[in-house]
């Protein structure tokens, strides 16, 4: 067992969270499972796949369109999920909450229709350096269609922002400012309520790409001052193929329709439509039923247990991973800002991640390998590809010790 100190904060019993978990049960090629890559998707709990079952097992209907008795039930459960994502993010009204299909959708959604209106030739976007592609893509798109221009805010070598240069790229051509609240690839958390503010202070608005912060931290969206921001399901704990887009109502209001489709109109004529109100005018089409009422019971029960007892928690185990796979020769972690979330990232000279990545799964140990979709990062730090450990709140100190005995063997075979 390891000498390192394993702080468990007072009322945190991850072995009676493991319990709703049912496939860290398993063995993977006759190893106990130790999942360290839930930055890609986290796990889901007994409550989420049961929501999801019971959906279809004894609600299953279209909604918004039945006055039968099964739409009436599956339309109130799945409209529960946008009262319970406003509490979550602590929006104003339910209106500012739409569905999308991830953080990747809910970004284009904002690039896409508000993008058109509000970007002319000349004009600016303003992203960062550690971006996921998610939030470069879309907007190099808009710049492109637009003729406007992409600029980036740089980092230092810890992986921060550094906001004296973001300052100066802020001027009035400044249109949006899209930054992430926790980089994927390097786990920064940044300080998103400081950029909103100064983009604010240069007549801009500000996207924050959540997809990383949803499952660690308290969200507030009005303390933030975030003109929009989106998560993913899937990385809180909920099923693929449904997220959240927040945006303040009057922005969304002016904004014309993403898709055009059923479920997002008022009236059809062949000479003309009109949009139904917030927040179904973003809405066309049959959406991700189950989904949306798999969030529901996601956002559930991350509450249940608290966003700050499991940032407390993930904060411990980030501090020990730091420490033991310090402990390793050859190994440098990439992204050691000051503020963080729980991911490690990390390179073993001579081995390439690729490898690592594999050794580690014949020990049952599934991280991430490669550029985790965030190209830029990697070439800032000048490596092809990092291999990831990211962690949540079912991980265990015992897991972290298995990484680093895994990590060792990895030096024995490659060395
Ligand atoms: N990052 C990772 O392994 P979607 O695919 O739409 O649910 O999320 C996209 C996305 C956007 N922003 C950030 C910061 C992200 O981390 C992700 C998804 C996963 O890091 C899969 S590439």
């Amino acid at each position: 067992m390891s000498t390192l100190s394993r702080v468990v904060p007072t009322g945190f019993d991850v072995e009676t969270i493991r319990e709703d978990f049912p496939v860290l049960k398993q063995s993977i090629h006759g190893k106990p499972l130790v999942y360290l890559d839930s930055a890609a998707t986290a796990q889901k709990p007994h409550a989420v796949v049961d929501a999801i079952r019971r959906f279809h097992e004894v609600d299953c209907a279209n909604i918004h369109r039945g006055v039968h008795e099964l739409s009436q039930r599956s339309t109130a459960a799945y409209e529960e999920t946008r009262a319970k994502a406003k509490k979550f993010l602590n929006a104003r009204t339910k209106n500012e909450l739409i569905f999308v299909r991830g953080t990747t959708e809910g970004i284009n959604l904002v690039a896409s229709s508000w993008g058109r209106g509000n970007v002319k030739p000349g004009d600016e976007i303003v992203i960062s350096a550690l971006e996921h592609h998610s939030n470069i893509v879309p907007w190099q798109m808009l710049c492109e269609e637009r003729e406007a221009k992409l600029r980036i805010i740089p980092m230092n070598d810890r992986g921060e922002l550094l906001l004296e240069e973001y300052e100066k790229l802020l001027g009035p051509r400044t249109r949006m400012v899209a930054v992430s609240h926790v980089s994927n690839a390097l786990g920064t958390i940044n300080p998103v309520a400081r950029i909103v503010e100064m983009a604010h202070n240069a007549g801009a608005l500000a996207l924050i790409d959540g997809a990383q912060a949803a499952p660690h931290m308290k969200i507030d969206v009005q303390a933030l001052d975030a003109d929009f921001y989106t998560f993913s399901g899937h990385k809180v704990f909920g099923p693929t193929g449904i997220g959240i887009l927040y945006g303040k109502s009057k922005l969304l209001n002016a904004m014309p329709p993403y898709q055009g489709g059923g479920d997002m109109i008022k009236t059809v004529t062949f000479e003309k439509t009109t949009y139904a109100d917030l927040p179904y005018k973003f809405e066309a089409g049959t959406p991700n039923i189950a989904g949306g009422i798999g969030l529901g019971a996601a956002l559930d029960y991350v509450n249940r247990i608290g966003l700050d007892k499991i940032a407390a928690y993930e904060h411990e185990l980030l501090v020990y991973g730091t420490e033991a796979l310090s402990e390793i020769p050859g190994l440098r972690i990439i992204g050691t800002a000051r503020e963080k979330a729980a991911v490690l990232s990390f390179i073993i000279e001579g081995i390439h991640p690729h490898d690592i990545g594999t050794v580690l799964d014949r020990q049952g140990i599934a991280v991430r390998t490669g550029h985790h979709c965030a190209q830029p990062v990697m070439d800032w730090f000048h490596v092809p590809a990092t291999t990831r450990a990211s962690m949540a709140f079912y991980n265990t100190f015992a897991e972290l010790d298995a990484l680093a005995a895994g990590l060792q063997k990895v030096k024995e075979i490659f060395s």
